[in-house]
């Protein structure tokens, strides 16, 4: 763990269409109605996020939903808004309003907008291994450069009544972002065949996949899309972090 605080990003993933479990649930609650709702991914790899080709929660978390003023609602855990309270990220200065909170299990199937990606929508998904005490509870799934993320997205097509999914949710493929000089363009998928990764439960090696393709990324990438195709990742990270939270799509988040 990182000894000062995190800088994340956090990304606003405006919802397009709830699941059929949070529509029911959502019917009743007045105050939500004529709101933009945004899930609120906590990510440290803004370049990367031309790649995301889903998002994720936990199944077993429980995600609020948080005014952020008279028209946007933040979805996160209430961890994740606290700190954002103390932030200055809601209009209620430093206080929390929740209005609701729901199971991460419903909101699967959630159709939402993926900020910068080539997929300009893409589905909420369950991931095992999302932690409810760090970052904001979501995570957005980005396969071409995160080893966690593409095995996930295996798993789901691989066993797709098992995770209670339909199959067309987990449907969009890798995307390149940058490109490795060992690895190529999908340097996370490369990584996983190496080491010979079955399955989101392979913590172990997931954890040695992610440490040589941070490596590989940040030291040796180059982006292959977007406005700063052509530049290393170390150049590109702030510049596309910048342009995000200058299109309203992103804001800075630590903790
Ligand atoms: B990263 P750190 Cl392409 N539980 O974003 C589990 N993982 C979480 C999380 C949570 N509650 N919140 C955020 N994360 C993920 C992109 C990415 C990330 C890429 C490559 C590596 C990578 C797309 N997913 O992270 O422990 C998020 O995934 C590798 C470190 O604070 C976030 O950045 O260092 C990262 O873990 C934060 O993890």
């Amino acid at each position: 763990e990182a000894l000062g605080p995190q800088e994340y990003t956090g990304i606003r993933m405006e919802v397009v269409h709830w699941s059929a479990a949070t529509a029911k649930t959502l019917d009743s609650i007045p105050s939500l109605r004529g709101k933009k709702v945004f899930f609120v991914a906590a990510t440290l790899r803004p370049e990367t996020m031309y790649g995301q080709t889903n998002c994720f929660v936990g199944s077993a978390i429980k995600y609020g939903f948080f005014a952020v003023n008279d028209s946007e609602v933040y979805v996160c855990t209430l961890r994740a808004a606290r700190n954002m309270a103390f932030q200055g990220v809601f209009q209620s200065k430093g206080q929390v309003n929740q209005i609701t909170e729901i199971d991460g299990l419903k909101l699967v199937g959630t159709k939402i907008k993926a900020p910068f990606a080539i997929h300009p929508e893409v589905y909420v998904l369950p991931m095992e291994n999302v932690l409810a005490t760090k970052g904001t509870g979501v995570v957005t799934c980005v396969p071409s450069d995160s080893p966690d993320d593409y095995q996930t997205l295996l798993d789901l097509r691989k066993k797709p009544e098992f995770y209670k999914i339909d199959p067309s949710w987990a449907s969009f493929d890798p995307v390149p972002v940058l490109s490795t000089p060992t690895y190529g363009e999908l340097t996370a998928p490369a990584v996983v065949v190496q080491l010979k990764i079955q399955s989101q439960k392979d913590t172990k090696q997931l954890a040695e996949a992610k440490e040589i393709v941070y490596k590989e990324g940040f030291y040796g990438g180059t982006m292959v899309v977007g406005e700063f195709k052509g530049s290393s990742v170390q150049e590109a990270k702030p510049q596309v972090r910048a342009r995000m939270i200058e299109a309203g799509l992103a804001f800075a988040y630590a903790e």
